[in-house]
C-alpha cells in the first residue's frame, strides 16, 4: 500500500518542522463493498479516520457531568412529565463552584442537562412553559445554562449541554411538530450561549418501548442544523460522533475498537443505531465487522455517577464511589481507549454534597500526581525488529501521539526497547497509536521488562488506539523495558510510550448501613401472574445475589405475596436489588402492599418506578413511613422484558 509511506512521508516531513498543523479535517468513513473479503474488511478497518473533533475529543479524556432537574426534587431519577415548575428552587446554587470542583479534578469540560427526560428546561425556553420562568428560583428570572456559561468561560473549562430527545411533557412528542421544538430548543443552546464544545443526544426513551410513544425523529434535519449553528460542536449519545461505552458504572472494555460497524449509510445517523448494538461484548472484531454495511469512527466514553444514581436523592448520601473504585473506572475506560464522565448531582439547595465533591478531587489529584512525571520521557527507543525507517526519528517518548514509528504494509509484528535515563519503579504503562494519520490497527501486545538479568513478561493485553493504560500487577523497577506488538491489522503505528507511578490507593472509612434486613426465617412466598422457572421463589428473600429468581411474566401486574408468619414487623423500607447482568429483565414499575390478614391489602403503602434501571442496575432502596406488617404483596406493574430475573428483595425494619 503506497499510501501509508506517503502518509508516513508527511509525518516525518511534519515532524521536521514544527507540529503539523492540520486544519479542521473531516473523518474518514466507508461503505462495506458487496462481497468484500475478510482482508479487505482488514484493510478497509485501518482506512478509517477520525474527525478533528473526534480526536480532541478523544485527548481531553474525562468530562464532568451535571444532573440537575426535577428529579432532584422528586428523589427520582427518571420524572413523570407532571411535575409542578414550583418545585425547582435551588436557592444555594452557585455554577462557578461546580465548575471549579470539575477543573480541580484536572477535568476540562462540564456537561450540563438542560432538560432531562422529564420535558423541564432549565434555561428559559421560548417554545414552553415547562421551564424555570415558572419556577420560583430567583423569581423566575434564573436561566442556568448562563451561568453555567459564563462559569466555563470564568475557568476556561468546555461548555457541553445534554438535550434529553425524549419529552414526556411537551404534547408534541409522538409528532413530527416535535422535531420542530427539538430544533427550536437546540437553536436557543446553540445561539444564546456561546461556543458549546457538545451535545448530548441521550438515547434513553428513544424507542417505543420505553417511552410508550412512537416517535419518528428527524435525526439528519437536527444534526445538520446544530452543526450549521456550530461547526465544531460535537454530537454524542444516540448520535454519530461520539457512542455509549454500554454501562453507567464506569467500566470500558480491554479490547476497545474505535472503528465500528453499523448498517445505517446516512453520515449523521442517530437515535437507535441500525446494526450497532452497545452493550455487545464484541465490537469491532474483524468478524463482527465482516457483517456490517458501513465502517465509521465511533469512541466511546463511560458514564459515572459519583452516587448510585445521577440525581441527587438524600437515600444515597452512603453511596458515593471509594476512590479505589474511581481510580479503576479510569483505568478501565480512559485507560481503554474510552472517556469517562464523572457524575456530580447538586442537592437541592443547588450544592455538591461535600463529600462528593472532595472525592472528585482527590481522585484527579491522584491522577495528576501520576502523571506528574513520565519517566520514559525522552528515553531511548530502540528499533529491534519490524519497524521501517521511520524508526530513525526520536518520536516514541517525545509525549507528541501524532509522531510515530511504522511498519512497512504487510508487517504485524514488531518489537522496541526503551532505555530510561535511570532506573525506575513503574506500575503503569501507556502506549498510544497514531491514530490521527493511520487510524487503529494493534491487535494484540505484550510488554518485558528487564529484571534481575533477565526479560520478564510484565503484560499483555489487547487493543491499543489513541491510549491504552496497562496497570502492572506489581511494580518493577528497571530502566529496560521491551514492547512487542504481536499482532495488528495490515501494519503497524506506534507513537508513543509513557511509564508512570500510581501510588497506592488510599481507603476511606467504610459508610455505616443502618439499616435493619429482615431475614427470612420460613416465610412462605406466593406467586402469581408469573411463571416460575426452575429457581425457588425463596431465592428472592435468601440474602444472596449470586442467587437470582427467574421468572416469566404471564399476566401484569404480578405478585409476590410474603407472608412472614408472625405478629409481623415494624417496617421502614425496601430494596430491590436489580441484575446486574447484560440483557437481564427487571422490575420497571412497582407498588408495596401491606396486610395484616393477607386478604384485605388497601391502598399502596408505596408505588412508582425504577427510572433508568436497564442502563443503571444498581440497588433500589426505598424508604417508606413504618407500619407493621404481617403479609407484604410486591406487584410488578411493569418489566422491561418478559423474563425477569430478581437476585434479592430486601425489607428493612
Ligand atoms: C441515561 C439517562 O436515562 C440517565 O438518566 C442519565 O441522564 C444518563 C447520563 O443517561 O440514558
Amino acid at each position: 500500500m503506497k499510501y501509508l509511506y506517503i502518509l508516513s512521508l508527511f509525518t516525518l516531513l511534519g515532524a521536521c518542522t514544527s507540529a503539523p498543523i492540520r486544519q479542521k479535517t473531516e473523518g474518514k468513513s466507508f461503505s462495506v463493498p458487496a462481497n468484500a473479503s475478510r482482508e479487505d474488511i482488514i484493510e478497509l478497518s485501518t482506512q478509517v479516520r477520525p474527525s478533528y473533533r473526534q480526536i480532541d475529543y478523544q485527548q481531553r479524556e474525562m468530562l464532568g457531568f451535571i444532573h440537575i432537574g426535577m428529579n432532584t426534587f422528586t428523589g427520582a431519577e427518571w420524572g413523570t412529565g407532571k411535575e409542578d415548575p414550583a418545585i425547582f428552587n435551588p436557592d444555594r446554587l452557585n455554577a462557578e463552584e461546580w465548575v471549579k470542583t470539575f477543573k480541580d479534578a484536572g477535568i476540562t469540560g462540564v456537561i450540563l442537562v438542560t432538560k432531562h427526560h422529564d420535558g423541564f428546561c432549565t434555561w428559559p425556553s421560548k417554545y414552553t412553559n415547562h421551564s424555570v420562568a415558572n419556577s420560583p428560583w430567583r423569581d423566575g428570572k434564573g436561566d442556568l445554562v448562563k451561568e453555567v456559561a459564563d462559569a466555563c468561560k470564568k475557568y476556561d473549562m468546555k461548555l457541553c449541554l445534554y438535550l434529553s430527545p425524549w419529552d414526556m411533557h411537551e404534547p408534541t412528542y409522538g409528532t413530527d411538530a416535535y422535531n420542530d421544538y427539538y430544533i427550536h430548543q437546540l437553536e436557543e443552546l446553540l445561539t444564546n450561549y456561546g461556543p458549546v464544545y457538545l451535545l448530548w443526544f441521550d438515547g434513553a426513551g428513544v424507542n417505543s418501548k420505553t417511552s410508550g410513544k412512537e416517535m419518528q425523529f428527524a435525526w439528519e434535519r437536527i444534526f445538520k442544523r446544530a452543526r450549521e449553528l456550530q461547526p465544531d460542536v460535537l454530537l454524542s449519545g444516540a448520535a454519530p460522533d461520539i457512542r455509549w461505552v454500554g454501562n453507567e458504572a464506569g467500566q470500558g472494555r480491554e479490547t476497545e475498537w474505535y472503528v465500528q460497524g453499523i448498517d445505517d449509510e446516512n453520515i449523521l445517523f442517530g437515535g437507535e443505531i441500525k446494526g450497532h448494538e452497545a452493550t455487545a461484548k464484541d465490537l469491532g472484531s474483524i468478524d463482527e465487522l465482516m457483517t456490517k454495511k458501513r465502517l465509521v469512527w465511533y469512541p466511546s466514553r463511560g458514564g459515572l455517577p459519583l452516587r448510585k444514581g445521577w440525581f441527587y436523592n438524600p437515600n444515597d448520601d452512603q453511596t458515593t464511589k471509594s476512590l479505589e473504585y474511581l481510580v479503576n473506572s479510569y483505568f478501565s475506560t480512559v485507560g481503554q481507549n474510552s472517556n469517562l464522565l464523572p457524575n456530580l448531582s447538586p442537592d437541592k439547595t443547588g450544592r455538591i454534597p461535600r463529600k462528593d465533591a472532595e472525592r472528585l478531587i482527590r481522585f484527579g489529584k491522584i491522577i495528576a500526581d501520576m502523571k506528574q512525571t513520565d519517566y520514559a520521557l525522552g528515553a531511548k527507543t530502540i528499533p529491534v525488529s519490524g519497524w521501517d525507517n521511520s524508526s530513525g526519528k526520536d518520536v516514541l517518548t517525545d509525549n507528541d501521539p501524532f509522531t510515530s514509528w511504522q511498519t512497512p504494509d504487510g508487517v504485524t509484528k514488531a518489537e522496541v526497547e526503551i532505555k530510561l535515563k535511570a532506573p525506575a519503579l513503574i506500575n503503569v504503562i501507556k502506549l498510544q497509536e497514531n491514530i490521527r494519520d493511520y487510524g487503529q490497527r494493534v491487535e494484540t501486545f505484550a510488554i518485558d521488562a528487564f529484571i534481575d538479568g533477565q526479560w520478564q513478561e510484565v503484560a499483555a493485553s489487547t487493543t491499543i488506539g489513541f491510549r491504552k493504560m496497562v496497570r502492572l500487577k506489581e511494580p518493577v523497577e528497571t530502566d529496560q523495558f521491551r514492547i512487542r506488538i504481536t499482532d495488528s491489522r495490515v501494519s503497524i503505528s506506534l507513537s508513543n510510550i509513557s511509564m508512570y507511578y500510581l501510588s497506592p490507593i488510599p481507603k476511606e472509612k467504610e459508610a455505616e448501613d443502618n439499616r435493619i434486613a429482615l431475614k427470612d426465617n420460613g416465610w412462605t412466598i406466593s406467586s402469581s401472574g408469573i411463571y416460575v422457572q426452575e429457581t425457588p421463589l425463596q431465592y428472592l428473600v435468601d440474602d444472596s445475589e449470586s442467587n437470582s429468581f427467574r421468572g416469566i411474566i404471564q399476566k401484569l401486574p404480578s405478585r409476590f405475596i410474603f407472608n412472614f408468619k408472625n405478629d409481623g414487623y415494624i417496617l421502614k423500607g425496601f430494596s430491590y436489588i436489580p441484575d446486574k447482568t447484560v440483557d437481564a429483565g427487571h422490575i420497571e414499575e412497582y407498588a408495596l402492599y401491606f396486610s395484616n390478614d393477607g386478604q384485605n391489602w388497601g391502598e399502596p403503602v408505596i408505588k412508582g418506578r425504577f427510572g433508568n434501571i436497564v442502563n443503571n442496575p444498581v440497588e433500589q432502596f426505598i424508604p417508606f413511613d413504618e407500619q407493621k406488617a404481617k403479609f407484604v404483596k410486591v406487584e410488578i406493574l411493569k418489566a422491561t422484558a418478559d423474563t425477569i430475573s430478581i437476585p434479592e428483595l430486601v425489607f428493612y425494619q
